[in-house]
């Protein structure tokens, strides 16, 4: 008789009570555990910023590490067992809700919209001159699974959109002039109104938006950051809004979470602040994925989102 697969859960942030039978409801036939220590050993770990200590005491039978989010940053820094593969959420309804953040924020800025709200608070009825979308390129730094889908949304608005990704790929079908690679930013900047950070944390990838590249954009530029906080200097952020070579910032991630209440950012007028909302880890739908992602890996298939360690995503 084959034994029943055990699968380990393990997360800082999310509750082990609605994770646990949800993940037993999608894997019958499995035995699901909220991880302590002491807990048996797993075929399976489902984890999001695990303890060390979690990780240490995975047994040989481990056959790999589902992260419940798309960003590994916080789960490279630790140490992993060695030989497990590591699987991150590929969309799990992720892609759809950034594309409708995304895409408020730079409508928000193109057509002025916290402008006209301040001029009717005030009671002055006031229309401004319409912007011309030529004029309102965006720039999409990470084409990958989030970056490809927020690109596409904002083509269907009809903007122009810039795609920044590390190897050379043709976005051509989906209306996206594609840049790639250290040598190719500077014109990727020089050609984007507004700057749409989704890159993944990597260590060429940590402080990116600082004083140098910012400074590369046109004047009366907006920067939207939604992936990780650690990719911008908040200093030279702050000091481009201030000189004014910058019109505006939307940020849903930042170095320390929650931001800190002495923080600057809090009180910036050209600054929207969102608590790291912009896309949510769906509970049934990354359950569901995971699911199938364990039944293919034990039919021998092959699986989407596996990290590449080396590369850091
Ligand atoms: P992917 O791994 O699918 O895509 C990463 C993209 O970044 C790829 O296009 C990749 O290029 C590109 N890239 C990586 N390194 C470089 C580099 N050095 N130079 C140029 N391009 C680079 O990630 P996702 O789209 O799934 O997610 C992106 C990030 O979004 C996550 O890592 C996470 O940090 C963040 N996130 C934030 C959320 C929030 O609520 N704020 C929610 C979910 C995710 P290539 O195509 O050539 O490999
Ligand atoms: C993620 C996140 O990486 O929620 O999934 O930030």
């Amino acid at each position: 008789m084959t034994q029943a697969l055990r699968i380990s859960y393990c997360s800082c942030d999310d509750d082990a009570s609605v994770w646990v039978p949800a993940l037993q409801a999608a894997l019958p036939g499995s035995e699901v555990l909220a991880w302590q220590p002491g807990a048996p050993d797993a075929e399976y770990a489902v984890v999001w910023k695990p303890p060390q200590a979690m990780l240490d005491a995975q047994g040989p039978n481990l056959k790999a590490i589902f992260n419940t989010g798309a960003g590994v940053d916080a789960l490279l820094t630790l140490r992993l067992p060695s030989g497990v593969p590591l699987i991150r959420l590929d969309d799990a309804g992720m892609a759809v809700q950034m594309a409708e953040y995304v895409c408020q924020a730079v409508i928000r800025a193109f057509r002025e919209f916290d402008a006209i709200e301040r001029d009717m608070r005030a009671g002055r009825w006031r229309l401004r001159k319409p912007r011309q979308r030529a004029d309102f390129a965006v720039g999409v730094l990470g084409m990958g699974v989030l970056g490809e889908r927020v690109a596409r949304a904002l083509a269907a608005f009809e903007f122009p959109v810039n795609g920044w990704s590390r190897a050379p790929r043709d976005f051509g079908p989906v209306g996206v002039h594609g840049f790639h690679g250290a040598g190719q930013l500077p014109a990727f900047l020089a050609a984007s109104r507004v700057l749409v950070c989704l890159l993944p944390l990597t260590p060429e990838t940590e402080n990116i938006l600082n004083a140098q590249t910012l400074r590369q954009l046109p004047v009366g530029s907006h920067v939207i950051n939604v992936a990780r906080g650690a990719h911008v200097v908040d200093e030279d952020l702050m000091a481009l809004l201030d000189s004014g070579h910058l019109a505006g910032a939307t940020l849903d991630v930042f170095r320390v979470e929650p931001l800190p209440p002495e923080h600057a950012f809090w009180r910036h007028p050209a600054i929207t602040l969102t608590p790291h909302t912009s896309a949510r880890t769906l509970r049934a739908d990354s359950v569901a994925q995971i699911a199938d992602k364990i039944a293919a890996l034990e039919r021998g298939e092959p699986v989407a989102g596996v990290v590449d360690a080396a590369r850091g995503y």
